[in-house]
């Protein structure tokens, strides 16, 4: 809470900017920020200055931590980041689809492993002619972490990457990515959840764009022979398990608390191929996945097997126990699984409305001939563009209205008894947000441990709330209040390309490491190199080795610690291809290492007691210095050392 709405003042009635309603909504909403001492002297005639409001917002005093985790996706930057909540104060970056200039993420031999371990032979052929060795691009929309019986477990955190048809793992032990697999036969992966029970043994992943089932070229124009693709990802291994066509495209994903069914929202059940076409009809559909049903099917070897996985036929026609459609209204866009573990909310998107299901009833819709309808139970008109839903531990829905630059709160079971007919208002509160929410988050929303103390609103504009920077402004991450019975806005955070989602974890679900394990498998291919050339890598090391093979070949190892390489320089000659390896003997904590490679466009991060490699063609000679770009000592400007390229036939 702070000062202004203690006071009963808003920021906003202070800047004058909108009407009176909203200060009295500032008073009501629960006390759950810290206040610094500070904060709480600042007089009324302050507020008005920069300094006094900012103060009111930093909600976790300097010195003190957040109680929650975010970890949040950036879209098209492609990262995974990592937000303390409540103080919405930016904690890390954790690189994934994107090539990262700090720590040579889709630059260093083990990233480059990580990226090409699963890569399709058409992604090699495309890459091959573009001179690439990975796509260093990605459009990360989604992450959420891995389930057991319904919670989160701490192991790992999930994200999909949009644009190039993949999905990657973070290891929560060390926050670093450890797994991306591309995706076969699929186009475009956009909604992507973990399986919630009895644990996450799947990933379930939305193919969004239709082509042909073998796209290489034969029936283009045929759009009858283009299909869209229910993925499910073995969680563990990280490799496709099984497929399923389906009818229309497939957008936002959830399931279920039972481990029965997976559920996935659909704009385009029109299979339009132009804007028209895919608003053409009045309805749309979620579709249901009957797991036991598809395993059953995968297991006794039915459907095709195209490019290592089974494919099974779940579209509409083919009338297989796989999958139920039921119809939603107009383009429908967020997919949310209530902690109450009955009631799936569906965003209308173009409809006005949320369709609440039954998932308890799903089981009717496979038995028989029932109307696919009969398993909704309330449908709210909340608002212009609804599009995702979060929810607290006390029987509320918060959904996001795009077009309303709104959140409103609406309670599930006073929905129900509307839509049977009861006179009851389902709305609770509405509360203004700045401007044009995405998705919208609850503290522990997606588990059945929700919480109900914050909600974070990932807004898609910031427009006027920002010193302006430009063209390109950035987005809005709102911290909401939710404890009272009105919505407050406590915080705004200026965010990157872009916020697209969200999650909030307790911060006693979160344990990482704060040094790495010697032998991690991250870099276990590289600790094989070096035993076969006789290398310890747990020793002080400096060791230049010409591959006895391919004499154009040097590996280079050396340790540091602060602050200094245990090699002061090397040599190698013009046109070697030099693999340098560093391990960071430095065991304390928040030492970190670099290694950079003057005028070579190389940097890689190595973090305490970790081993990291980097591959490049020493082209020019001369001498070239390389020096650890990740501050680690007051010599940290001295820990650097000279590589000697000899001119060829020296
Ligand atoms: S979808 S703004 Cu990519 Cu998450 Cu709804
Ligand atoms: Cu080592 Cu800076
Ligand atoms: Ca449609």
């Amino acid at each position: 809470m702070t000062q202004e709405q203690k006071s009963g003042l808003s920021r906003r009635a202070l800047l004058g900017a909108t009407a009176g309603g909203a200060a009295l909504a500032g008073a009501v909403g629960g006390g759950r920020l810290a206040l610094t001492g500070g904060a709480v002297g600042v007089g009324a005639l302050a507020l008005t200055s920069g300094a006094a409001l900012a103060a009111g917002d930093g909600s976790v005093p300097p010195g003190q931590l957040d109680t929650h985790y975010g970890f949040w996706s950036s879209g098209q930057t492609g990262e995974m980041r990592i937000l303390g909540i409540p103080s919405m104060r930016e904690l890390m970056r954790v690189p994934v689809f994107n090539r990262c200039s700090a720590t040579g993420w889709g630059q260093t031999n083990e990233s480059l492993r990580i990226h090409q371990r699963t890569m399709t032979d058409k992604t090699k052929k495309y890459l091959e002619a573009n001179g690439k060795k990975i796509h260093d691009n990605g459009d990360l929309h989604h992450v959420h972490m891995s389930f057991t019986d319904g919670k989160y477990d701490g192991k790992y955190l999930f994200m999909n990457d949009k644009a190039n048809t993949r999905v990657a793992r973070v290891r929560v032990d060390v926050m670093k990515c450890d797994a991306i697999l591309e995706i076969p036969n699929a186009k475009a992966i956009h909604g992507m959840r973990p399986q919630k029970f009895p644990g996450t043994k799947y990933i379930f992943c939305n193919g969004e764009d239709e082509a042909p089932l073998v796209n290489d070229g034969s029936t283009m124009q045929d759009v009858s022979t283009y299909v869209n693709l229910f993925t499910a990802v073995d969680a563990e291994a990280m490799l496709p398990a099984w497929q399923v066509m389906v009818s229309g495209n497939l957008d936002n994903c959830d399931a279920d608390y039972e481990g029965k069914w997976a559920f996935s929202t659909s704009y385009n059940s029109e299979m339009g191929m132009t804007l028209a076409d895919m608003t053409a009809s009045e309805m749309d559909h979620v579709v249901i996945f009957n797991i036991a049903a598809i395993e059953a099917a995968v297991a006794a070897g039915e459907g095709q097997e195209l490019n290592g996985v089974r494919i099974l036929d779940g579209r509409k026609d083919a009338k297989s126990q796989f999958t139920r459609y039921i119809p939603i209204a107009n383009n429908p866009h967020g997919c949310n699984m209530a902690p109450d573990k009955k009631h799936l909310c569906i965003g209308g998107k173009l409809s006005p409305t949320v369709t609440v299901l039954d998932v308890t009833k799903f089981d009717t819709l496979f038995d028989s001939e029932v109307d696919p309808r009969s398993v909704v139970v309330a449908e709210p008109e909340l608002g212009l563009g609804p599009l995702h839903t979060a929810f607290d531990g006390r029987g509320n829905a918060y959904t996001s209205l795009f077009l309303d630059s709104q959140v409103v709160k609406w309670n599930i079971e006073d929905a129900i008894r509307a839509y049977a007919g009861e006179a009851v208002d389902p709305i609770k509160d509405k509360v203004d947000v700045q401007y044009q929410p995405g998705h919208l988050k609850t503290v522990m929303g997606e588990t059945s441990e929700a919480e109900s103390n914050w909600l974070v609103c990932l807004c898609k504009f910031s427009k006027d709330r920002f010193l302006n920077v430009g063209p390109l402004k950035p987005e809005n991450d709102q911290l909401i209040d939710i404890s009272g019975d009105k919505m407050v806005v406590v915080h705004d955070g200026p965010n990157f390309a872009e916020p697209h989602d969200a999650i909030a974890v307790a911060a006693s679900k979160v344990n990482p490491l704060s040094a790495w394990d010697r032998n991690d498998p991250m870099w276990a291919e590289t600790r094989r190199q070096a035993e076969a050339d006789g290398v310890d890598l747990d020793d002080w090391q400096d060791t230049v080795i010409r591959d006895k093979d391919d004499p154009k070949k040097v590996r280079v190892y050396m340790s540091s610690q602060a602050p200094s390489f245990a090699l002061e320089s090397f040599t190698v000659k013009e046109g070697d291809e030099v693999t340098v390896i560093v391990t960071n003997l430095d065991d304390i904590d928040d030492l970190t290492h670099g290694f950079t490679m003057g005028n070579h466009g190389v940097a890689m991060e190595v973090g305490p007691l970790a081993t990291s490699s980097v591959t490049f063609t020493a082209a020019n000679a001369g001498v070239y210095w390389y020096y650890c770009q990740w501050f680690c000592h007051a010599l940290h400007m001295e820990m650097r050392g000279r590589m000697f390229v000899e001119p060829t036939g020296a």
